[in-house]
């Protein structure tokens, strides 16, 4: 793109936008501007896109989480305009690193789930796929956290303040939405999916809900002015806030309503664009099209495309259910029974009647099925899509699908033998595992700039963004001397960024030449904050024994937002903040460790810590995460992992070696063996550190502000069995970390096992997940526009 071009289109929008002229821009309205004048730039290419895709069978993602963070950097390295557009901007002496810090993450999901869709839309773009994305345009994403004498306070999301660059409105796409007790629109805003280097445009159509009309005119007249706006605000509020996923929050009518929302328009958006090609035939709809579930999330989508097929387009609804089941995948992303979603079916009948009747059909197509292949009634009973007066969402969706995925070896494992077992036996040809996997466009070539030159320079080229796999080869400098050193002192400037970001965001001065052991992730008790904290806190005791200690200069940082109404997990954050507060006031121990809990992470913090840290914590109880993704982000930045054999650790210590990483604690056949007669009160009675540490959350130590929440976390550990098993693995975390500590001394020895880490990442990249999901599940081929 011309340098002239990008001038003269920042000055247009400046104007017709704001109003401004350059010189007395704001930040934010800069950040508009130059968005805008990009996003003209592609039109052309993503509309040839949409054509292209629309000629042959394409795919849907369906999630209800897009976790995107920022846009605009990704974008211009995606379209290869980064340094052109940085050059442009310092002659106007304005500093694009400024305005990349001014754009507010779009936040439209709680963790993992909502991130890997993320990724999935940009690899997907990247290797010319024809995805589409669908999904909800959420006025609120996930709340904003602050911390507050070390309790976790939250507040609105107002992303869309500034107004959103990076969509745009398709009025003439609107569908309408039909609940029983009410008829709203949704309109499509669609995103640009820029892939890397490529013409194509991928679409990410999130859809808005609004009322049919803005208000009444006639209650407004008779001044009944709160009446005349409610429709409108109802309405509104389908599409306003995202839920946080991580809790027992089911049953929430407004939930079901957004899920219905969006997989009614999303199905009306695909069998409207199927018909302009076949009018009523759906005879070849399935080879044309499949979509898949990114959870249960969506799974109500199965039932609204029965019916639509059945009651507006005359399918058979045999033939309905057969092309349904061709139609759509599944991918599971937990084991935890508490997040399986059930509906209640007085719900679903107060909503939308006609889709429990039709449960009730595929209930009944699937009891003939098993009936007649010998089931007895009480293995059926399992199976049930309607039971207990509920609809079990991952029964439907299993049944009514061509495929189901778990997300890493371990977890498909586990759904297979023992989650989904009875499903497994029933259709064994059905289950397949998908290793989730990262973009390396943000989460390396973006967010360190730094590491990502020295690769290239090494390799002589940059196609190791394209093909992650090729970063195997560097393995044959693995004992350079000088590639090593120059890694390590990339990580340290890297660290120095980051110790400057969090003084300027936490008001908190970090060594950057001390280790920083980093857990970031939400608050979750199966994730082991608590486990860490711990940990920390015998260290503080084992220092104040002996203050000699021989370890490393260590600060140990921690990201997380707790789910507003999940009191433990809030019990934990000011647990941490308590022992980060203790550390610092002791003389001593301060001069050896430091706690930080960084407020607020999200993905462009996340952008800032994964370069910046040397030790990646992933210390889950074994069985539970079912993959983990920033276990990948600390790897691709060079990162050895400590953690358990738990979802994708397994594999990453299996591709970058075992005496690279520090893998321990027990396995999940270990706890199945000790889980019937696990005692807590074994290990806190004859373990004196755990005592000692356990304590402090009852005898005063540390001040949870008189609000129960130490005491409760006690209970949980001692009076409830310790359901996460963390002082089953006490010991063998502390073993383990003395011998990271133990390890980094040698500081050779060290940086090979980083550089071991990079140069095995590359199956982690979500560009290879794409191509097996398109290869293995959704039969889709890449379609270029070039
Ligand atoms: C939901 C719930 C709801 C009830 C209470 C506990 C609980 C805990 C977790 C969840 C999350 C459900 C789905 C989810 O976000 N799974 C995450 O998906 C990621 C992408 O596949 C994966 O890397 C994470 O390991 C997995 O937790």
């Amino acid at each position: 793109m011309e340098k002239k071009r990008i001038v003269e289109g920042i000055e247009r929008y400046l104007k017709v936008k704001h109003g401004v002229k350059l010189k007395d821009a704001k930040d934010y309205e800069i950040f508009n501007a130059l968005s805008l004048t990009i996003l003209e730039e592609i039109v052309d290419d993503w509309n040839e896109t949409s054509d292209t895709y629309n000629r042959g069978r394409m795919a849907y993602y369906l999630s209800a989480e897009y976790l995107m963070g920022r846009a605009l950097g990704n974008n211009l390295i995606n379209l290869g305009l980064y340094d052109e557009v940085k050059e442009v901007l310092a002659e106007l002496k304005i500093d694009l690193n400024r305005i990349e810090e001014i754009e507010e993450d779009a936040g439209l999901g709680n963790g993992g789930l909502g991130r890997l869709a993320a990724c999935f839309v940009e690899s997907a773009a990247t290797l010319n796929m024809p995805l589409v994305g669908y999904g909800i345009r959420y006025s609120n994403g996930l709340f904003k956290q602050n911390i507050e004498n070390g309790f976790q306070t939250e507040c609105e999301d107002t992303w869309l303040k500034f107004g959103e660059a990076w969509s745009i409105r398709k009025d003439d796409e609107i569908q309408i939405i039909k609940f029983s007790d009410m008829t709203v629109k949704a309109v499509p805003y669609d995103v640009p999916i820029i892939g890397y280097k490529t013409k194509n445009i991928n679409t990410l159509r999130l859809w808005q809900c609004e009322a049919l009309r803005e208000f009444d005119f006639n209650l407004f007249n008779n001044q009944q002015y709160i009446e005349a706006v409610s429709a409108r605000n109802k309405a509104e509020d389908i599409s306003r806030v995202l839920y946080p996923n991580d809790t027992a929050e089911a049953g929430k009518i407004l939930r079901l309503r957004q899920q219905y929302f969006f997989s009614s328009a999303s199905m009306k958006d695909i069998i409207k664009k199927h018909k302009t090609k076949f009018g009523s035939d759906f005879s070849e709809f399935a080879k044309n099209n499949v979509a898949q579930l990114n959870d249960t999330h969506p799974t109500i989508s199965i039932l609204e495309f029965m019916r639509i097929l059945v009651d507006e387009e005359n399918v058979e609804f045999v033939s309905a259910l057969a092309i349904a089941k061709e139609f759509f995948g599944y991918t599971n992303h937990t084991i935890l029974a508490e997040a399986l979603e059930k509906w209640d079916i007085r719900l679903i009948e107060r909503l939308f009647p006609r889709l429990l009747q039709i449960a009730y059909e595929i209930d009944d197509a699937l009891m003939n099925e098993l009936r007649q292949k010998g089931y007895d009634e009480g293995e059926i009973w399992n199976f049930r899509i309607v039971a207990n007066n509920q609809i079990r969402m991952a029964n439907l969706a299993i049944y009514v699908s061509r495929a189901v995925n778990g997300v890493a070896a371990l977890h498909t494992e586990i759904l297979k033998k023992v989650e989904l077992n009875n499903w497994y036996n029933l259709y064994p040809n059905k289950f397949q595992n998908k290793t989730n996997g990262i973009t390396p466009r943000r989460w390396l070539r973006l967010c360190n700039s730094e590491l990502s030159e020295f690769i290239t320079d090494l390799l002589g080229n940059e196609d190791w963004v394209k093909d992650l796999s090729l970063l195997k080869n560097l393995e044959e400098y693995s004992d350079d001397d000088q590639v090593l050193k120059t890694l390590m002192e990339i990580k340290r400037e890297k660290k120095v960024q980051l110790a400057e970001f969090i003084k300027q965001e936490e008001g908190i001065i970090i060594d950057p030449d001390s280790f920083f052991d980093i857990q970031i992730k939400r608050l979750h008790e199966y994730k082991r904050q608590l486990l860490n904290a711990l940990y920390i806190l015998d260290l503080y005791y084992r220092i104040k024994e002996n203050p000699d200690l021989d370890i490393p200069k260590t600060t140990f940082i921690f990201g997380a937002k707790a789910f507003p109404g999940y009191r433990r997990a809030k019990g934990i954050v000011k647990f941490i903040n308590e022992i980060a507060r203790l550390i610092d006031r002791d003389e001593q121990a301060s001069k050896k460790i430091k706690v930080v809990f960084v407020h607020n992470y999200r993905v462009s913090y996340a952008q800032k810590l994964f370069p910046g840290s040397d030790l990646s914590k992933q210390i889950s109880t074994a069985g539970k995460e079912a993959s983990g993704t920033g276990n990948m982000k600390f790897m691709l930045n060079a990162t050895p992992t400590f953690g358990t054999y738990d979802g994708a650790n397994i594999e990453i210590v299996e591709a970058s070696g075992e005496e690279n990483n520090y893998i321990f604690g027990l396995k999940v056949e270990d706890i199945e063996k000790i889980k019937h007669d696990y005692d807590p009160k074994e290990y806190y009675h004859q373990n004196e550190s755990i005592k000692r540490v356990v304590d402090t959350l009852i005898n005063g130590t540390l001040d949870d502000g008189g609000t129960g929440y130490f005491e409760d976390l006690y209970n949980a550990l001692i009076e409830e069995r310790d359901q996460y098993y963390l002082l089953a693995d006490f010991e063998l975390f502390k073993e383990a970390q003395g011998k990271v500590f133990e390890d980094y001394k040698d500081k050779k020895k060290w940086a090979k096992k980083c550089f071991a880490n990079l140069y095995s990442s590359g199956v982690f990249s979500s560009d290879r997940t794409i191509k097996q999901y398109s290869d293995e599940i959704w039969n889709i081929k890449p379609a270029s526009v070039e």
